[in-house]
């Protein structure tokens, strides 16, 4: 399919390989296993460790940690390639890499590195980030769950909500305040194993669309975390969770566009199967006006996407890239959902084709790793600072 390729971007031969083998094994792994993870909320566990051989688990990972060592950009295309296939499978490895693999390579010890790094890498362990809870999400400063030290101990009691990949993770980044009254300068962040004694999670939530990715609260009944838990500075937690958020931002855009281009592709498809007064409906100009600004709106998003990633590889300032970029695909891709459930009409509407799954996918990118209303606080306040 040539419409999705650029030339704005010299990828580097790793890169390109780092793409290639990506969409290879989407489209002859995961895709043939879409319509299921959707309609059973089939979790695609035996995936992981087929990603993790390929590198897909690990792709920022640094080598000496088993990873494939790769850069943001090359990272961004694995996520839309994955997200194309399956937008269950895509936030699956996104949530794992951007919100749990990052922040440990950002901000973690050289303990804490070669203690979970290797087995995220390899897709033995799969990662989860913890800072939602049952009253707060946008507002990230007024968390409850708290932690208070016992000798070289921390112990964590509360609950945290909407947890991608929680039900099934192995290793958490979490939020906990260490005093409420200190709103954002309370805040402390930990690695830890999930398999702590006082953790439980709960139930599966039944969601509108990305059905195969698991999403549960996981609460803490004080919790022990063993010394050497602490991500980070003490009360430096929040600039752990906002850096991570930021980076976090290219993958969900990342994965819109996959989602977006998947529903062009399907569109594109059948505009040219099926027909309407005498001709494909590909030939009729209200179809082409569509399809025009599907692709238009998908391109800019990709660019967006790839700059952010390029800029956060050139270690320069990308946050407001990163919004940009995540509430551009992310409402580019509602928006060819919808267009493509239209050019498909009634059959849009029905679970034969995936039409109707791209819509129901498409629309929690406008709402996790910060809602949209979020990314334009984001973009106006970073731009006044500019
Ligand atoms: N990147 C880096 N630093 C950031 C930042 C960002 N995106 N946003 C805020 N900060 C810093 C500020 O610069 C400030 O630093 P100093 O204390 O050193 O001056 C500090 O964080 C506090 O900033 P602010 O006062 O603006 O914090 P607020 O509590 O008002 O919250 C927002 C700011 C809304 C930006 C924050 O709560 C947020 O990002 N919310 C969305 C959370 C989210 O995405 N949740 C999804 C959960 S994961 S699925």
């Amino acid at each position: 399919m040539v419409w999705r390729d650029s030339i704005a971007f010299d990828l580097s031969e790793e890169e390109n390989f780092a793409c290639e083998t990506a969409r290879a094994f989407a489209e002859k792994e995961v895709a043939p296993l879409a319509a299921k993870i959707d309609r059973d909320h089939y979790f695609p566990r035996e995936l992981l460790p087929k990603m993790g051989a390929l590198g897909l688990m690990g792709a920022i990972v640094p080598q000496e940690y088993g990873g494939a060592g790769l850069s943001t950009l090359a990272y961004a295309l694995i996520i839309e390639e994955l997200s194309a296939a399956c937008a269950s499978t895509g936030i699956i490895v996104s949530a794992h890499t951007s919100l749990c693999i990052s922040p440990i390579i950002e901000f973690g010890t050289d303990e804490q590195k070669e203690r979970f790094l290797p087995k995220l890498a390899s897709g033995e362990a799969l990662g989860c980030f913890a800072l939602s809870e049952p009253g707060t999400g946008s507002d990230a400063a007024a968390i409850k769950t708290t932690v208070r030290r016992e000798g070289d101990e921390f112990v964590i009691s509360g609950t945290k909500n909407w947890i991608t990949n929680g039900p099934e993770a192995d290793v958490c980044i979490l939020f906990a305040t260490s005093d409420t009254s200190k709103g954002n300068k309370g805040i402390c962040a930990f690695v830890h194993d999930l398999s702590l004694p006082g953790i439980s999670r709960g139930k599966r939530e039944d969601k509108l669309g990305i059905r195969g990715s698991p999403t549960s609260s996981i609460t803490y009944d004080n919790v022990r975390l063993p010394k050497g838990s602490m991500l980070y500075d003490e009360n430096r937690g929040f600039l752990v969770a906002m850096n991570t958020l930021n980076g976090g931002r290219i993958g969900v855009a990342a994965q819109a566009v996959g989602i977006a281009r998947s529903a062009l592709d399907d569109a594109l498809k059948y505009s040219k199967e099926r027909k309407a007064f005498g001709k494909n409906i590909c030939e009729h100009q209200s179809i082409q006006n569509y399809i025009a600004d599907m692709v238009c709106h998908i391109d800019s998003s990709r660019y967006l996407t790839l700059d952010a990633a390029k800029r956060k590889d050139g270690k320069r300032s990308f946050i407001r890239q990163a919004a940009m970029a995540k509430l551009f695909a992310s409402e580019t891709a509602m928006m060819c959902a919808v267009k493509g459930i239209q050019i498909h009409g009634g059959y849009g509407y029905v679970t034969d084709y995936p039409a109707e799954r791209h819509l129901r996918d498409a629309k929690i990118t406008e709402i996790y790793e910060g809602t949209s209303e979020i990314q334009r606080v984001l973009i106006a306040t970073q731009l006044l600072k500019e």
